[in-house]
């Protein structure tokens, strides 16, 4: 009983890609997880394999026809399958750690990536899609999304980290960013580790590592923060604030 993908893509080439070395890779090689690109053109009948057309109403670019992404999703999914067809769009809800928990949880995931302008609105509907985002920016498709979402989850199923302790402690675990990190040398060009972490002192470890991730937080990602000040964050960032799940 492993963790299985399965990738609807017009570019089946571009996978496993990345995926496929380091620690994700590894997990593939030893069955841990699985990963199937399908190509979207596959399933169409006709001599031009056409798998999209102008958008009703006008503008520019194709869209993807749902009779073509509606087989494309079929053809993935046996009778009974239970996994979460996700499609990767800039018009998405944002990704986060959560959402990558539940994912990694479950038997696995169907990812639809969309290029040219989008994917017709029925055929997201009527196969009960949830629609993500990386982030606020814009892809030439969603491909590299579905990698970055796979790389999130596989690194969450067991037995892929070496060094388990380390996968749930991190960043967006805790709602803080992490702490600064040294290692050898205890100086170099002149710049010397924070004395504390020489001390062997634990708790003041452990306490000076606490500030540093709520100081950087404070700076960088004040929206991370239950404060009126990160409250303030998040409101004036209404893509993350309209698009958050219940
Ligand atoms: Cl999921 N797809 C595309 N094309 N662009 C994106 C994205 C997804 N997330 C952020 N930008």
């Amino acid at each position: 009983m492993s963790w299985n993908a399965t990738v609807l893509t017009l570019f089946p080439g571009m996978f496993p890609g990345p995926l496929g070395t380091s620690l994700a890779g590894r997990g593939l090689e030893r069955g841990l997880w699985s990963l199937e690109a399908r190509d979207i053109r596959d399933v169409t009948t006709d001599r031009h394999r056409t798998v999209d057309d102008t958008p009703f109403g006008g503008g520019a670019g194709m869209v993807l026809r749902p009779d073509v992404v509606d087989a494309a999703c079929a053809a993935a999914m046996p009778e009974g399958d239970t996994r979460p067809l996700v499609f990767l769009t800039p018009r998405g809800m944002p990704l986060r750690q959560k959402l990558v928990r539940e994912l990694a949880a479950g038997s696995g995931v169907v990812l639809l990536c969309g290029r040219y302008e989008g994917v017709d609105q029925r055929v997201i509907e009527a196969r009960g899609m949830i629609e993500v985002s990386i982030g606020d920016y814009v892809l030439s498709g969603g491909e590299v999304a579905a990698m970055v979402l796979l790389d999130a989850c596989v690194r969450l199923i067991p037995g892929v980290m070496g060094a388990a302790e380390s996968a749930e402690e991190e960043s967006f675990s805790s709602d803080l960013l992490e702490y600064p990190q040294y290692t050898r040398p205890a100086e170099w060009r002149g710049r010397r580790v924070p004395e504390v972490l020489l001390s062997g002192h634990h708790a003041e470890v452990a306490r000076w590592r606490k500030a540093q991730a709520e100081a950087v937080t404070r700076e960088r990602r004040p929206d991370l923060l239950n404060t009126e000040q990160g409250r303030d964050a998040s409101a004036r960032a209404p893509l993350h604030a309209a698009a958050t799940p219940a």
